[in-house]
């Protein structure tokens, strides 16, 4: 896949309603190229229909589809690939089960992001740029990500509290693309906003 101007969509972990898949797949029309699904708290049973469910429709609008945290689900939903975090199980060991799929991982300063990128991740994602609702613990980023961009030779996504109108000055500082929750799926139409966002980032 080709790492500029990605649009990036990680799910939130709200009640599965036929609204839920509504949402997601209107903002895979709209544009977005990647989707995560990520669940903090939901049992195996159900994350494995829900990532499923959710591999079947990025299957059909021919998007790369990652699950967060879990190897096991990735593995079981044959998805494209598995994101983690400075605490997930680590990069080697997920690399030994995952062989060439995609390895995404969470980093929020210079240190991590070097260590990652040597440990072989595929792209990084870097935040919380901005402060953001959806996420509980996070460190502020604002200052470094040039810096990091420079440094680091794979591909960083920028995440946290990015809205519409952060995404240019964003994408100036060398950054391959932005993820999202809330700007996309907190809003009544998602196809609208991930165009917005795709015609910003093109
Ligand atoms: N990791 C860092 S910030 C964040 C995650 C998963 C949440 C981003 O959500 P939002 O709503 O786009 O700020
Ligand atoms: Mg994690």
């Amino acid at each position: 896949m080709k790492w500029s101007s990605i649009l990036y969509l990680v799910t939130n972990e709200s009640v599965e309603t036929p609204m839920y898949y509504q949402k997601i797949e209107s903002a895979l029309k709209g544009g977005v190229d990647i989707l995560q699904i990520r669940e903090k708290t939901m049992e195996s049973g159900n994350f494995y229909k829900r990532a499923k469910n959710l591999r079947d429709l990025t299957k059909k609008y021919n998007k790369t589809f990652i699950v967060n945290d879990r190897l096991d689900i990735a593995l079981a939903v044959e998805a494209d690939g598995l994101h983690i975090g400075q605490k997930d199980l680590p990069i080697e060991l997920c690399r030994k089960y995952l062989n060439n799929k995609m390895i995404g991982v969470s980093v929020s300063n210079i240190s991590q992001a070097k260590e990652a990128s040597q440990k072989g991740a595929d792209y990084l994602g870097l935040g919380a740029i901005y402060p953001t609702g959806s996420k509980a613990d996070y460190t502020l980023l604002s200052e470094e990500i040039a810096e990091i961009a420079k440094t680091v030779n794979v591909p960083i996504i920028g995440i946290g509290g990015i809205k519409l109108n952060h995404v240019e000055s964003l994408m100036n500082k060398g950054l391959a693309g932005i993820a999202v929750i809330s700007a996309i799926l907190g809003k009544e139409d998602p196809y609208k906003e991930a165009k917005k966002f795709k015609n910003i980032l093109k």
